[in-house]
């Protein structure tokens, strides 16, 4: 063929496929582009045809994680609850229908009838009785469609009120205790900027902090800036240290020193080095003179003159299986250089875990550099953008809950002791309390199944209710748990308005509507709204406020906002984003220099103004599981053990591609399960042990129960030590167990309920022994993400 005759029929051929695609887009709309943001992070939606055809990163994001990708594959999920549904012998009325909860098909039901069954139990039921579990549930950014601003608003104006929560999962014992130590609770108070840590820091020690992973998500909407300044901490010349039993990706990137801790034994490792910078004489005394009170009575401890052991580098050897060179070397290198202590939050959800902060404040006091640039500690370094400059511009805020005027408030982590044991007594922060009768539970936005200990506890707490009321949008395995389920439509199917950054409050973003509700899904505020019609014209017009409209909402917020004196509503809305200035001075601050500057002036919120080394009202309570100063306790589950029944110590960190179980029933799993199980991470040595190779199911078990996992092999993790991420969804076997295995590897079925102490009644779920074998016989699929059979009425 000739050239000529070649060319013309590439053309002719060229010509006919661009014909082809023009005719296909003249028949489809043009794409739109629509603002939306997330706990994962701000993006873009492309939608077409009223549909999502991508998700592409947004301005303010600084460097987009691939998470946000996923938005396209959990909007469209097989696993979204399409129309509202009732559990059959809940519907039908059978006695011991409870028992039945989370084995049984539901009957799809109309939204008049379930909301007409929902509204009609909370009017027959007493407020007292009534606990709204929607808490700390993380659900989403938005301030309209807040799912726990709303159902406390419903509650406080169709009830006056439910049962509520007392403390969180999060940071539950050093929060219920830190306020007397520090003033503070510290957790999410500003921290000491990246400029000055950058500036002015020689060891920065990452005493369990994983910076990276940890502050990949937000409570509000992570702008990820950290991830520009953590390339100028790897080239910079701070040494790293990390005291963590995992070698994490934030260590791996800073070339940090890893000393290996063995679990729950963080507080007799600081004793050690504190007893040593005592005896030496090379503490700051000056700073504890000036700046702290009770030294004194904690000496005696110290010094091993109460229990004749004095807490030696030597004994704390014993304890953490750090050698004693290597900590007395860290005590010595901490006084000399300028050294921050980056704290994290793992350690205090262990047994006894008040004490961690305390502990690590004590030994910050006795280095002395509190208060100095690129010194001292802090506790949010890990969490929402910690390091960040603040804007201090105020930006708009959400739905407000109203006053609720039911006393009761249940600790955290005692919902299942509470739900099992109604007027049972129980200590909290000193007081003395007891458990109320809880009849209903209602929850939106929140995973009761995926977040609470002991899975096969609160399972069984669960089946004593009368009702348990579920409003998501997807079939997670709390929603398989519910009488009566509601479905919420996702963020990307509603308008809303979010804040950025927990820390450096600079972003403002418009959460716009991309598509419409999928199915018979409605937004969070359209059926609170209904429900609180059920009561009346009077209660629905109250709790709308009388704007029932979501964007009328969201416009009276940001212009009562001072984010509104830069921007109109009007132009803020058209952007989708605005980035508030921050000043020169907030680049510049420094975690509680005003106190070092003048103690007296800008005095702590404690006792003596001051930091508490012993905190007489928590000595006079006498409990023996939490003492007036930090002690170090044995655990009850722990390597240091000898006679324990397990010998394995199993950790539970955050996610590193998920919020806790969200996400996981989209494509971002294929990327690190093994065998669709939630990747275990365990040392190789163990592995050689036990016969396990990476990539085996293998089964994880202890008297709590069992669960599948894939095995992952690596030398990042301590021998004797495994961790399983949170958040997998759980998957039951299809048995007639009481503690069925899992098949998913949802990490909660092996931990323990067990309390922190008396003091705070927070979770330990970082206190868990368990074994280890490869999983034999027939492997059953991972059915997790299966929504239950649904009866189409
Ligand atoms: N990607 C992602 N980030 C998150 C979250 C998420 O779900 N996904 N969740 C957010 C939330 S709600 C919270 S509360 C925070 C949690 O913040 P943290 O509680 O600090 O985070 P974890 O991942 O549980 O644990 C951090 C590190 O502590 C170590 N660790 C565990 N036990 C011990 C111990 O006894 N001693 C020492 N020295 N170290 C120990 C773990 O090995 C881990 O590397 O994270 C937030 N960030
Ligand atoms: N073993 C172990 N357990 C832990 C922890 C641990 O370290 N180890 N950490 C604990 C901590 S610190 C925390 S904070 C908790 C977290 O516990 P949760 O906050 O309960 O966890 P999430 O999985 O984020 O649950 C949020 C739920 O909201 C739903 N949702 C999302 N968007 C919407 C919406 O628009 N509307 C409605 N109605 N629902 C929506 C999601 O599908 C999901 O089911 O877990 C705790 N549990
Ligand atoms: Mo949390």
């Amino acid at each position: 063929m000739s050239n000529t005759r070649r060319n013309f029929l590439k053309g002719v051929a060229l010509t006919a496929v661009a014909t082809a695609s023009m005719k296909a887009d003249e028949l489809l709309s043009p794409v739109q582009k629509v603002p939306n943001a997330s706990n994962f992070g701000p993006f873009i939606a492309l939608t077409q045809d009223g549909k999502i055809i991508d998700i592409l990163p947004h301005p303010l994001d600084r460097r987009p994680t691939a998470m946000t990708k996923m938005w396209l594959d959990r909007v469209y999920s097989p696993t979204r609850i399409k129309y509202p549904c009732v559990r059959k012998s809940y519907l039908e009325g059978k006695k011991g229908h409870e028992k039945l909860r989370g084995k049984e098909e539901f009957v799809r039901v109309s939204w008049d009838k379930a909301l007409e069954l929902v509204a009609q139990k909370i009017k027959d039921t007493p407020k007292e009785n009534i606990y709204n579990a929607t808490y700390i549930g993380w659900s989403h950014p938005g301030g309209i469609h807040s799912c726990p601003s709303l159902c406390g608003r419903f509650f406080n104006v169709a009830k006056r009120g439910a049962i509520g929560t007392a403390g969180e999962y999060s940071n539950g014992a050093a929060g219920a205790v830190n306020v007397d130590i520090i003033g503070d609770v510290e957790a999410y108070s500003l921290q000491t900027t990246h400029e000055e840590i950058l500036a002015n820091t020689k060891t920065y020690v990452m005493w369990g902090a994983d910076l990276f992973k940890c502050n990949k998500i937000d409570t509000k909407v992570p702008n990820h800036e950290n991830d520009l300044y953590y390339p100028k901490y790897a080239k910079s010349d701070i040494n790293f240290i990390s005291i963590d039993p995992i070698y994490t990706e934030t260590a791996q990137m800073f070339k940090a020193r890893w000393i290996k801790i063995r679990p729950n034994t963080d507080i007799a490792l600081m004793l050690g080095m504190m007893h040593h910078l005592y005896t030496s004489g090379k503490y700051d005394k000056e700073f504890i003179a000036k700046y702290t009170d009770g030294f004194d009575k904690f000496l005696p401890y110290l010094l091993g003159q109460t229990d004749k052991t004095p807490k030696t580098p030597k004994w704390a050897s014993q304890i953490t299986t750090i050698d004693e060179a290597t900590i007395i070397e860290l005590a010595e290198l901490f006084v000399k250089d300028r050294t921050f202590l980056a704290g994290n939050w793992a350690m205090q959800r262990a047994q006894h875990g008040e004490m961690a902060d305390w502990c690590l404040i004590v030994l910050a006091s006795m280095i002395g550099q509190i208060g100095l640039a690129g010194g001292g500690v802090g506790f949010s370094m890990h969490f929402g953008g910690g390091g960040q400059a603040k804007s201090n511009i105020g930006t708009p805020a959400g739905i407000s809950q109203g006053r609720n005027r039911v006393e009761d408030r249940i600790p955290a982590s005692r919902i299942a002791d509470a739900i099992l044991n109604p007027g049972k007594k129980y200590t909290y922060k000193g007081k003395e309390k007891v458990y109320p009768t809880v009849k209903i539970a209602y929850v939106a936005g929140c995973s009761i199944v995926g977040h609470h200990p002991d899975t096969n506890n609160i399972v069984k707490a669960l089946r004593t209710l009368d009702t348990f009321v579920v409003q998501e949008p997807w079939w997670t395995p709390t929603a398989k748990m519910g009488d009566i389920v509601l479905p919420a439509c996702t963020s990307l199917e509603r308008n809303d308005i979010a804040m950025g950054g927990v820390h450096a409050k600079n972003c403002v973003y418009a959460m716009k509507k991309a598509i419409e509700p999928l199915y018979e899904s409605k937004s969070d505020l359209e059926i609170f709204s209904l429900l609180a019609k059920k009561f009346g014209e009077k209660v629905y017009n109250k709790f709308t406020d009388e704007k029932p409209n979501e964007m009328d909402k969201i416009k009276y917020e940001y212009d009562i906002s001072p984010t509104a004196q830069l921007l109109s509503f009007e132009e803020f809305w058209e952007k989708g984003y605005i980035e508030l200035p921050r000043d020169e001075e907030a680049y510049k601050f420094v975690r509680h220099a005003k106190f070092r500057k003048d103690p007296i002036a800008n005095k702590l919120a404690t006792i003596s103004g001051k930091i508490q080394i012993t905190v007489p009202k928590f000595s006079e309570l006498n409990y023996k599981d939490f003492t007036g100063y930090p002690t170090w306790i044995e655990p009850a589950e722990w390597l240091g053990d000898k006679n324990r029944k397990y010998p394995l110590h199993l950790l539970s960190p955050h996610p590193s591609y998920r919020v806790h179980s969200q996400a996981d029933n989209t494509y971002l799993r294929s990327f690190y399960k093994i065998n669709d199980r939630e990747p275990v991470m365990i040392n190789p040595n163990d592995a050689k042990k036990y016969g396990i190779n990476h990539g085996d199911v293998v089964e994880i078990y202890n008297d709590r129960g069992a669960v599948l996992a894939g095995a992952f092999v690596t030398k990042n993790i301590s021998e004797g030590v495994m961790a399983l991420s949170e958040g997998a969804w759980y998957a039951p076997e299809n048995t007639t167990s009481q503690k069925p295995r899992c098949v998913s590897g949802h990490v909660n079925v092996l931990t323990s309920n067990r309390p922190t102490s008396s003091m705070a009644q927070a979770t330990s779920v970082n206190t868990n022994l368990v074994a280890i074998k490869k999983a034999t016989g027939v492997i059953p699929p991972n059915t997790a993400y299966n929504p239950p059979k649904i009866i189409e009425a």
